[in-house]
């Protein structure tokens, strides 16, 4: 940061409840690896033992990946595994806090949090919405996961002001896919434009959000929507009967689809992931060569 060099963050929840041990593992080495391959420093982001951590060693990656105990936190679990001294993982909330706090503005991972099915009951919406309204930083992600109600995530980030931009096409994607049935809020065609679009959001205008750039997953790693749509359909009802609720939703149904898919999701999920890692870098470097 001290000598000017564009920072990616990179989120740990991925890591700890995102993937299976070891793609996670393998997963967040690789992503840090084709972050500095593209010119920018990768900022793998979490809180260990107590202390917030905005750049990690491999042990803390290694750990992460594999200890019983790493909590699930979003932001207003910081303060808590402050004070206790404890070691969790940061979800996108958490981590795009901790990443403005460093000053750090790209951040890259799999796919964001939303309004989930049934929210008019549950009342479950994801922490990373209220941060995307709160915190000024990008986050490149696939766009959110049919777990998830895609339409009324994107009515939740108009309503607070989130500028939600797409790479290189006019749909929003649905993470495995590169279409959701959902048009692109706006489009945008390469990150010097998205670069330019940060720098008039912050500098010119002085919003203080985060913004939203959504990353269609490559041609060739897409899974059939139809079919991915039949499995979350079937992860649902059996989170539903299992009784899940609160932060455990979101890593049961990630880890069902895997298992219902037989791997082939987390193909497609370390596809993504890799994808979005290289574009992040490259749009912080586009950022800092426009004045950072
Ligand atoms: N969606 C994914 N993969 C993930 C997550 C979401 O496709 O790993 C993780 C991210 O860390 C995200 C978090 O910030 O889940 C959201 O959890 P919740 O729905 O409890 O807010
Ligand atoms: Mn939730």
């Amino acid at each position: 940061m001290a000598a000017g060099h564009p920072v990616v963050a990179l989120e740990s929840t991925i890591i700890s409840h995102g993937m299976p041990y070891p793609s996670n593992v393998e997963m967040a080495v690789e992503v840090e690896q084709l972050v500095r391959a593209e010119g920018a420093v990768p900022a793998t982001v979490a809180v260990i033992e107590g202390r917030c951590r905005v750049g990690l060693r491999p042990a803390d990656i290694e750990l992460l990946a594999t200890a019983r105990g790493v909590l699930k936190a979003t932001t207003r679990d910081l303060p808590y595994l402050m004070a206790a001294r404890l070691t969790g993982a940061t979800t996108v909330a958490a981590t795009m806090h901790l990443a403005h706090l460093a000053g750090v503005r790209i951040f890259a991972t799999g796919g964001i949090g939303g309004v989930h099915r049934g929210a008019a009951h549950s009342f479950d919406i994801s922490a990373d919405l209220t941060e995307l309204a709160r915190t000024p930083v990008a986050v490149v992600s696939a766009g959110v996961k049919s777990i998830l109600d895609i339409g009324l995530t994107l009515e939740h980030l108009e309503t607070v002001g989130v500028p939600v931009v797409v790479l290189g096409s006019d749909e929003f994607p649905s993470f495995y896919s590169r279409t959701s049935g959902h048009p692109a809020p706006r489009r945008l065609d390469d990150v010097a434009e998205v670069a330019a679009l940060l720098h008039a959001t912050w500098d010119d205008l002085g919003l203080t959000t985060g913004v939203s750039i959504a990353n269609p997953i490559p041609d060739a790693d897409e899974l059939p929507a139809d079919e991915v749509g039949a499995v979350i359909d079937a992860a649902l009802l059996d989170a539903d009967r299992a009784g899940i609720t609160g932060q455990a939703v979101t890593p049961f149904l990630l880890a069902e689809v895997v298992r219902r898919t037989g791997g082939r999701s987390l193909q497609a999920n370390l596809a993504l992931v890799r994808h979005n890692a290289r574009t992040a870098a490259r749009l912080a470097v586009a950022f800092a060569r426009m004045g950072g």
